[in-house]
């Protein structure tokens, strides 16, 4: 990599010849392809942009200049010339890179980033900030198509048309989303992209205007003429409308357009939107081919593209929450011809990409717009149709007052099946799962339950198809984590929950994905002379308090969820503790820490937040021990939590 080698910062661009440019965007292409290749991770996006970040890092002084990126999975390129090139073969690894942009990894990185459609709201923010200690710099931010759609970019870009800030947007427009977008959005994008006459015929006559006498009625007369062109044929126009100075389309590709363009847009005033058309995975065929396979990828084989296999003894993996998901949800469809299935934009990644082969009439991808997705969802229940919205438990966040206020308020029978409710790994403290309990336990008039298995999602499924109240169904990213699955359960009844093993000192209370934990720290427990009682809670609403009850009859419980403590599944406990007049009864509540835990394998996550089985039993037993001590020997100190950097 003769010329990446040279790049500790990006000022080390600036003296580079366009030749020499274009050279170092191949040697990047090579760099990306080599470490995703072998680690795996977001490639497509990254793939695509890379010209577009050499150019922005040519054409501003950054960090001076701020330039903030909307999901920093496309910003790889700006890692690499920013000083992380020699940590970039840990990215997503445990205590390596972020695969995000990530504001304690590097001052280049404004802002810690992977949820879509935000970076115009702090980009607004940034500039206002900016005028109004009247300082220099620019602000740029970079947007996908895509993400252009969400309600939190739409909501700023009204705003900004009405602000007017020296603002510049550049929208990475590459046509797909994750999946192929959908909208009237990318629908007008396409035509601009594909119809650039109207801004040939603008520039054109910009050059007759510039050589006409200022003031003169023919100056007059071309503006009158451009506005209303406008209405015809102009592509941008809605930008335009809405205050913002269009410019583009633009290649991508081209490191000499883009440097020229963007040295031009850089002296303008206002908000500029400057349209850059690129292509997902460029540079590398497999991905240019199929972009929504290589978004985000499993380890490959460079010369093919095909997959790595982990598993190469052809063994079959235990079925995830998504499959049996995936595959129930089907089962529904066809027991049910008034299932609708929803997603927004994530297809594949929430299992109803099946269904909608099935059902193509009954299944809605509304594009990166979770909050539309439960208010139509609200429409859809209200209506006589049963909506099953399936979101992962980070975006479901966006979509928080739709729930309260369009679903739990209203009463309606819609099904969130929520996704990857756990810590999520590689991708970090952006997309953890595990604030959905604390956030939806407060609100009336929903059914909330997680699975301890893919099999009990499967009966959890049909048990909310049954219901005519709204239910959230919880469940963990991939399958179980440790042991096998038990094979048999008892039925799903509301606010249930399931004994699995009856010991007369401690109760072992767990939740989804830490029924299985439990059970093994059971087993050990037993060796130690501690007999426990495990409880498969299935509900956290509403709450067996039947099962509390008896919880409390062993004289010690432990909770344990994969979810913050602060007003989770073991607030829940303790509150009904309080309500039966039991709080004396020693409860240790397990669950993460009152902090964002960070990226890794979901493994090692949990074994940082003291989750896994082995640290599970050290907890449980230490603590067990201190509630235990007689009364005349000091008690040891409680344990307490890591608290994460
Ligand atoms: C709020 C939110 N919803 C969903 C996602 C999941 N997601 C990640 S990337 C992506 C598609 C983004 O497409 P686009 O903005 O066009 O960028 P591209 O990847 O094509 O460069 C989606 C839906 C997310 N990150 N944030």
């Amino acid at each position: 990599m003769p010329i990446l080698d040279t790049i500790e910062r990006p000022a080390d661009i600036k003296s580079l010849r366009l030749d020499q440019l274009q050279a170092l965007a191949q040697e990047v292409r090579t760099e990306l392809l080599q470490t995703i290749s072998t680690l795996g991770g977001h490639l497509a996006s990254s793939l695509g942009a890379v010209e577009l970040c050499l150019a922005l890092h040519y054409v501003f002084d950054a960090p001076d200049d701020q330039l903030i990126w909307d999901m920093g999975y496309q910003a790889f390129t700006h890692k690499l010339i920013t000083g992380r090139r020699d940590a970039f073969n840990t990215l997503k690894q445990f205590r390596g890179l972020s695969g995000f942009t990530h504001r304690d990894e590097s001052p280049y990185d404004v802002f810690t980033s992977g949820h879509g459609g935000t970076v115009l709201s702090t980009a607004l923010g940034l500039a206002m900030a900016r005028d109004q200690v009247k300082g220099a710099q620019h602000v740029v931010s970079i947007i996908g198509d895509a993400s252009l759609g969400e309600g939190m970019a739409l909501e700023a870009l009204n705003h900004i048309g009405h602000v007017k800030p020296n603002l510049l947007v550049i929208l990475n427009d590459n046509r797909m989303s994750i999946a192929k977008p959908v909208g009237g959005l990318s629908r007008y994008l396409n035509r601009i992209i594909t119809n650039p006459t109207y801004n040939r015929i603008r520039q054109e006559a910009e050059r007759i205007v510039k050589k006409l006498p200022a003031g003169s009625r023919m100056v007059k007369l071309s503006h009158k003429i451009e506005e209303s062109l406008k209405g015809l044929i102009v592509p941008g126009l809605v930008f335009e409308e809405l205050g913002f100075r269009y410019v583009g389309p633009i290649d991508g590709h081209n490191l000499r357009d883009l440097i020229t363009t963007l040295k031009n847009v850089r002296r303008l005033k206002g908000p500029i939107l400057l349209h850059v058309s690129t292509v997902k995975g460029k540079g590398y065929r497999p991905a240019e081919q199929d972009p929504e396979r290589f978004h985000k990828t499993e380890p490959f084989h460079l010369a093919t593209g095909k997959r790595k296999r982990a598993n190469g003894n052809g063994a079959h993996a235990a079925e995830t929450f998504s499959e049996a998901f995936s595959d129930e949800l089907i089962r529904c469809g066809e027991a049910n011809r008034r299932v609708v299935a929803i997603t927004a934009a994530m297809p594949e990644g929430t299992g109803v990409s099946e269904f909608a082969k099935r059902f193509p009439d009954r299944c809605v991808d509304v594009g990166m717009a979770e909050q539309h997705a439960v208010g139509l969802a609200a429409g859809l229940a209200e209506g006589g149709a049963r909506p099953i919205v399936a979101i992962y438990s980070t975006f479901l966040q966006r979509a928080y007052d739709q729930i309260m206020h369009e679903m739990c308020l209203q009463k309606l029978p819609i099904i969130l099946a929520i996704d990857r409710a756990s810590l999520v790994g590689e991708d970090g403290p952006t997309h953890h799962g595990v604030f959905d309990i604390a956030y939806l336990r407060v609100l009336p008039q929903i059914h909330i339950a997680s699975p301890k298995d893919p099999a009990e999602l499967r009966a959890m499924l049909r048990w909310a198809l049954e219901q005519d109240h709204p239910v959230a169904l919880r469940y963990a990213r991939g399958g179980i984590i440790c042991g096998e699955p038990l094979g048999r359960q008892a039925k799903v009844v509301t606010g249930k929950s399931e004994l699995l093993r009856q010991g007369k000192d401690v109760a072992l209370v767990a939740l989804g994905s830490m029924v299985y934990p439990a059970l093994s720290v059971a087993e050990a427990l037993a060796g130690e002379g501690i007999q426990a009682t495990v409880i498969n809670a299935r509900f956290v609403k509403p709450l067996d308090e039947a099962m509390v009850k008896l919880a409390a009859s062993c004289g010690a419980i432990v909770t344990i969820e994969e979810g913050q403590v602060a007003g989770g599944f073991g607030s829940a406990v303790s509150e009904a503790l309080d309500r039966l007049a039991l709080s004396s009864v020693p409860h240790l509540r397990i669950g993460l820490p009152d902090a964002f835990v960070e990226h890794g394998k979901r493994t090692e996550l949990l074994r940082l937040c003291r989750l896994d089985p082995a640290s599970l039993l050290h907890r449980v037993t230490r603590w067990y021990r201190t509630v235990n001590a007689p009364a005349d020997l000091p008690a040891a100190a409680p344990p307490e939590l890591r608290v994460l950097a």
